[in-house]
């Protein structure tokens, strides 16, 4: 099969044109992506260098080759600089053109004048440099779980690579009989049509991160507690539900957590809601330090937290339970220089049962935080039969929560 290279570069301004509005289309629709139009308008550039390069021959050299080969250049620098906005770095100006101006002042060097292979090899050697920046730029900011992100700094890497080879391909291979210069080489072709395909993969990756990112922050936005980085209620609760489910072929003893702060709205009134904030950070940071990785932390609402401890037998969890007390209490003592004194209260109920009944489990738990509360908080109450069967009912609650009010008022005056 051959290909004519007329035709493929015909193609090849199609597509860039194709993909270059497209990705600007795609930006328009969400104009917070801004390394999109970046993206958008280097295939733009890029289709007017590959122009002018079809053009070789029936125009000045001087425009064909030297301008055409000034704008790809700059073609892959805003690609790069794309790379960097979407990492949240800032535009390099000076570094975008200095790719084109260098090859430009390059071209006017008399002693360049005969050498092409010389100036092939600055071509891809520039190109290649802002191909590998934009690989690194990717590769610096690896830490973002995005799955698209790999096979992004994979192909600008690959593609680099193969952009350095070009010129010695070049050299190498014969050129066709009857040919028409540097069009009739095989390699012309093979890498031209190479460069069709990155141009159509990249754009398809670009696309992906881009996506890929506003999804990770729409689900982290919705999974995540804003204040202290951790699940709220909605996440906990999934995740917990699933690994009660995961558990159901393979059952393990679990333990639920429902951890309440003491006296949090004093603390609110004496220090300031600032303060207050802090201190819900801290306990995070306790809660965290507490437990292991794999345990579930949350953040109901307000001042009240949950931890699901799989794997854990009943003494281990009383153990882990008191650990976030205490360390959770000397992290508090002093905020900001202030003598806070902060301490929680933690209801715990444990299950070796297979299956796990998350809202009964919290229901337990919150029995137990009850009686932590009701016993003089700071202190870790286990939930057992008794409380369970002593449940309050309707009025029973009502009277709690005025005993409640009135422990509080009485904890408020004294403070
Ligand atoms: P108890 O020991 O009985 O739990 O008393 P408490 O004061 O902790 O409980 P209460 O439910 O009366 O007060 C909870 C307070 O938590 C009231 C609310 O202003 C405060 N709060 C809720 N969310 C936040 C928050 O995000 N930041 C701050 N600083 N305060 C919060
Ligand atoms: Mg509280
Ligand atoms: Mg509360």
């Amino acid at each position: 099969m051959t290909l004519d290279i007329h035709t493929l570069f015909l193609v090849t301004t199609y597509v860039e044109a194709i993909l270059g509005l497209l990705l600007l289309f795609a930006w328009a629709q969400n104009m917070a992506l801004r390394a999109v139009c970046w993206w958008g308008f280097a295939h733009l550039i890029r289709l007017s260098s590959i122009a002018l390069f079809g053009m070789y021959g029936s125009i000045p050299d001087l425009v064909s080759i030297d301008v055409s080969n000034a704008l790809l250049f700059t073609a892959y620098a805003a690609t790069w600089t794309g790379a960097r906005v979407f990492d949240g770095r800032p535009v390099e100006p000076v570094y975008m053109v200095t790719g084109a101006v260098l090859w430009l002042l390059i071209c006017r060097l008399p002693v360049l004048a005969d050498h092409a292979n010389t100036r092939a090899l600055i071509v891809a050697g520039i190109i290649t440099s802002y191909i590998w920046l934009t690989a690194y730029e990717f590769w610096r900011g690896r830490s973002e779980p995005l799955v698209s992100r790999w096979p992004a700094i994979i192909m600008f890497f690959a593609h680099g690579a193969l952009f350095l080879l070009r010129t010695p391909m070049i050299a190498l291979l014969p050129v066709a009989a009857n040919s028409d210069g540097v069009f009739g080489s095989v390699w012309m072709t093979v890498l031209s049509f190479e460069a069709l395909l990155l141009t159509i993969s990249s754009a398809f990756l670009l696309l992906a991160m881009a996506k890929e990112r506003t999804e990770l922050r729409h689900r982290t936005a919705a999974m995540v507690d804003p204040l202290t980085g951790i699940a709220n209620r909605r996440s906990f609760m999934q995740d917990a539900a699933l690994m009660g489910k995961q558990h159901i072929a393979d059952p393990r003893p679990t333990a639920v957590l429902l951890i309440d702060l003491d006296h949090f709205k004093s603390i609110n009134d004496r220090f300031g809601h600032t303060l207050g904030d802090r201190v819900l950070e801290i306990f995070t940071d306790a809660a965290r330090k507490s437990t292991r990785g794999s345990d579930l932390i949350g953040r109901l609402g307000g001042e009240e937290f949950a931890a699901m401890l799989i794997d854990t037998n009943r003494d281990k969890a009383v153990e882990v339970a008191e650990r976030i007390r205490e360390s959770f209490a000397q992290m508090a003592q002093e905020v900001d220089g202030r003598a806070v004194c902060a301490t929680v209260s933690i209801g715990l109920v444990h299950t070796e049962a297979p299956a796990l009944d998350l809202p009964e489990l919290l229901a337990q738990a919150d029995q137990a935080l009850y009686c932590a509360k009701e016993r003089g908080r700071n202190r870790v109450e286990v939930a057992s039969l008794d409380m369970i069967v002593a449940r309050p009912t309707a009025a029973d609650a009502a009277a709690a929560i005025g005993a409640k009010t009135a422990t509080k008022s009485a904890a408020q005056s004294a403070a």
